[in-house]
């Protein structure tokens, strides 16, 4: 029977309610939930391609387990025991640290990976643990870290709210958003400028929405931090700091302006290629507007002071008064999130409680940087045990990190290794053991990380639109399964993680004089708790004692999952709402704005204004239709403008002698890629981008679609030795290369 089912969208951060026409077990039609409480209607060519993406014939449908070298299909039980085999025999003889964790992307797009990999990584004690974020938002957790003592404080600009956003960085007209989860975030821009508000875009590319702004800041790659101090610089110099309401809360002000002194819009102009008019005329608009907002994403974060952008982004927030304020940046508060707790001192924020083995790089999180998996493998001549064994789970990284070639050889070379994944894609086919999760029709839907990032508090959850195919296991048992194998106790019931999770969560709430269930009786709450399963019980859990939560009782009107599941729109639960000082977990108790390493890491800013590579750098670019290294395999968001080819300003192609479509050669620290050029205007001089996820040409994979057209892996450029230093995260952007003609392409 023809029917609907609703499923939020999982290809993005915007998390949009889609409304899916199933028929006989299949997807047909696609649109966007006008009732979702929260993207009302909007959808985007990704999303309109879910049931394409969902059906696409190559996902796998049962576990891989290597056999005489061959990966070859083999029931779970089989599969888990490879698991436990391969894991243990590591771990018993090598030591913990011997197996390395790697996580991808896509576990903050499912349930399972905001479920199991805390468990997983808790029960093996390993730190050799690295996941996306050190090719992504390391920066962002750090500078939240330092600042307000917690990482995952994460401020989003109110982009419904605010008269003024500075976006550095960003294209969300192709990416829809990061670290700031909002469905429509073009039609967000766009009712921003209706409303007489004002949107500048700093880019070296001139992206879809820098063509929406009042002004495009055409920044040189990797510079982001020197133009941010500079604005800084000028709030000081020309009396314009007002911290507003949130003096009280602030520490450092003054400290801060004496350390950012020498960094003046005149001493930043050359290396940003921003003339320090403009500049001054930025900062004077963002201190004169009603409210603004700040807000930097990719390409202010992978670039060598990826953490010192991070931090003035905020850093600019905050002395302009904007921090925590409506229409300024604020911190949002999910319905999963711990319920806050008063104000007062915390326990801070350390980072390099240890280093990496072989680089000698300092933890961030608990993270060690994914550039530096490879290395950690492949190294047997420095002290320590090398990384013997991975469990990959929803991580592609032979082709989103630097350095694919050299990981391909390390991967391949490893004792064991299990990968998480529905595709047998670059990474994957180096696994022993491959486990498939099953389509995202066939899985529930709950958005454990982005809700706290999204800019309106509101909280959906979608039941999987259809049942488990015979054969198939849900990804939340796989990774309960997973985390058992991992750790010792194969075989037993994967039902008795979430059991144990549970019975250890209510323990410490009943403990706890502030909690709503404070000084009851753990069996009895846990007997209340509803769900289909594990992983919805402690669902429910979560919400019933989170910050909107029912507090089994306490509060009648509070959130539960039966609640939930009687609100298929979701509930809406307001506009985010000032959080200081209740959220600063500082040893302070305040916001510290000029925290130690930060400071410590100033000198090597106030050498960048005098080093200045000549030759081209490359910067990365995001298509709609793509999404990092996967959907290549998905026809329908293929094609058209959605390909791997290197963007370059027609006086540097004239000056090259390069002709549109011909094959270039390009070379960087790493390795040498061939791609056509497409000469365009729409990206400055100097400055040449490819995009990343591509180069599906390697054996052994089984995406066939992707690999007929393959594209290049841009990653292979990089060498995998330039990082933030403080976060660990790949320097993506920004990147010297050197392009050379490919003589046969005249002939
Ligand atoms: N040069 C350059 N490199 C970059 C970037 C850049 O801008 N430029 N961006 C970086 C960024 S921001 C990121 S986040 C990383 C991403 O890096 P990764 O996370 O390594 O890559 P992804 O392509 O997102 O996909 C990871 C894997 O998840 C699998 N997958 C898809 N859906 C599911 C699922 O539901 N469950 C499971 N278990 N697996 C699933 C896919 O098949 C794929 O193998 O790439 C980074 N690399
Ligand atoms: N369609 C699509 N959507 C996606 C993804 C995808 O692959 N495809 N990936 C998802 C993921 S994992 C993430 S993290 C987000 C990322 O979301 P965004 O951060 O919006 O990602 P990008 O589109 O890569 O935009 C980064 C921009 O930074 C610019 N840039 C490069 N170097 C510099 C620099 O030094 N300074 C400044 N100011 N700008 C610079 C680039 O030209 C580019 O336009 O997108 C998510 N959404
Ligand atoms: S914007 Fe993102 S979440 Fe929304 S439909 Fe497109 S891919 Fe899905
Ligand atoms: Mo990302």
């Amino acid at each position: 029977m023809p029917r609907t089912a609703l499923r939020i969208c999982p290809l993005c951060e915007a998390t949009c309610g889609l409304v899916l026409a199933v028929d006989d077990g299949r997807v047909g039609g696609v649109r966007g939930d006008r009732d979702d409480v929260f993207s009302r209607g909007f959808i985007c060519p990704k999303g309109a391609s879910f049931g394409a993406a969902d059906a696409d014939p190559d996902r796998l449908r049962t576990p891989l387990v290597r056999k005489d070298g061959e990966l070859r299909e083999a029931t779970w039980d089989e599969a888990f025991d490879a698991v436990a085999a391969g894991v243990r025999g590591v771990v018993e003889r090598y030591g913990p640290d011997a197996v390395g964790i790697v996580l991808g992307n896509p576990n903050v797009h499912t349930m399972a990976g905001a479920l199991y990999p805390p468990l997983l990584l808790a029960g093996l004690r390993t730190r050799s643990f690295f996941t996306a974020s050190t090719l992504d938002q390391m920066p962002k957790h750090v500078s939240s870290g330092l600042l307000y003592g917690d990482a995952l404080a994460i401020p989003v600009p109110d982009l419904d709210r605010t008269d003024h956003l500075l976006l550095l960085g960003a294209n969300p007209l192709e990416s829809n958003g990061s670290l700031c989860t909002a469905p429509d975030f073009p039609g967000k821009l766009k009712a921003l400028k209706a409303r007489g508000g004002t949107l500048t875009v700093v880019d070296p590319r001139r992206t879809r929405t820098a063509k929406l702004a009042d002004r495009h800041v055409a920044v040189r790659p990797g510079t982001d931090a020197l133009l941010l101090a500079a604005l800084v610089c000028v709030l000081f110099d020309e009396h314009l700091v007002d911290v507003g309401e949130l003096a009280p809360h602030v520490q450092g002000v003054g400290e801060l302006g004496a350390a950012l002194r020498d960094f003046s819009p005149e001493a930043v102009g050359d290396a940003c290629d921003v003339p320090a008019g403009v500049i001054r005329e930025l900062a004077r608009e963002l201190a004169a507007a009603p409210t603004s907002a700040v807000y930097g994403r990719i390409g202010s974060c992978t670039v060598p002071h990826g953490t010192l952008a991070s931090w003035l982004v905020d850093v600019l927030n905050i002395l302009t008064g904007n921090l925590d304020r409506a229409g300024g940046a604020l911190f949002p508060l999910s319905a999963t999130d711990k319920a806050p707790r008063a104000a007062g001192p915390g326990r801070g924020f350390a980072l390099g409680r240890w280093r990496s083995r072989v680089g000698q790089h300092p933890e961030a999180k608990g993270e060690l940087p994914l550039a530096a998996l490879a290395e950690e493998i492949d190294t047997s001549t420095v002290e320590g045990e090398p990384i013997r064994a991975v469990i990959a789970v929803a991580a592609n990284p032979v082709l989103s990190a630097p350095d694919g070639d050299r990981l391909d050889k390390a991967l391949d070379a490893l004792d064991f290794m299990v990968s998480v994944d529905p595709y047998l894609n670059e990474t994957s086919r180096h696994a022993h053991v491959v486990l498939p999760p099953p389509p995202p029709t066939q899985a529930p839907h709950f958005d454990f990380a982005l809700n706290a990032l999204a800019v309106r508090n509101q909280v959906r959850y979608t039941p999987a639109p259809l049942p488990l195919e015979p054969g198939r296991m849900a990804e939340t048992e796989i990774l309960a399964r997973l985390v058992l194998a991992a750790t010792g106790m194969h075989g037993a019931e994967p039902a008795a993680v979430d059991a144990l999770v549970v019975e250890q969560t209510l323990g410490k709430a009943v403990a706890d004089p502030r909690s709503p269930v404070h000084g009851r009786d753990p069996g009895e709450l846990a007997n209340q708790l509803n769900g289909d399963g594990g992983p919805e019980r402690r669902l429910d859990l979560m919400l019933r004692l989170g910050p909107y939560g029912d507090g089994f009782g306490a509060r009648a009107d509070g959130l539960s999952l039966a609640k939930l599941l009687a609100h298929p729109h979701g509930i809406d639960l307001g506009p985010l709402e000032a959080r200081l000082p209740g959220l600063l977990k500082t040893r302070s108790g305040k916001v510290e704005l000029l925290p130690e390493p930060i400071a410590d890491d100033l000198p090597r800013l106030r050498r960048a204004l005098r080093e200045r590579a000549e030759g081209l750098v490359l910067v990365g670019r995001r298509h709609l239709r793509s999404n990092n290294s996967w959907l290549h395999n998905v026809p329908a968001l293929t094609g058209g403008s959605n390909r791997c080819t290197l963007h370059i300003h027609p006086e540097d192609a004239a000056r090259l002698g390069l002709v549109d479509g011909d094959p270039v050669r390009v070379k960087g620290a790493g390795g040498a890629v061939t791609a056509p050029v497409e000469i365009t205007d729409g990206i400055r001089r100097g400055v040449v981008s490819l995009p990343h996820g591509w180069g599906h040409d390697r054996p052994g994979t089984r995406m066939a679609h992707a690999a007929q057209d393959p594209g290049v892996n841009v990653n292979q450029l990089l060498d995998g030795s330039l990082l933030d230093p403080l976060s660990g995260t790949a320097v993506l952007n920004g990147v010297p290369v050197e392009l050379a003609p490919v003589p046969a392409a005249r002939s």
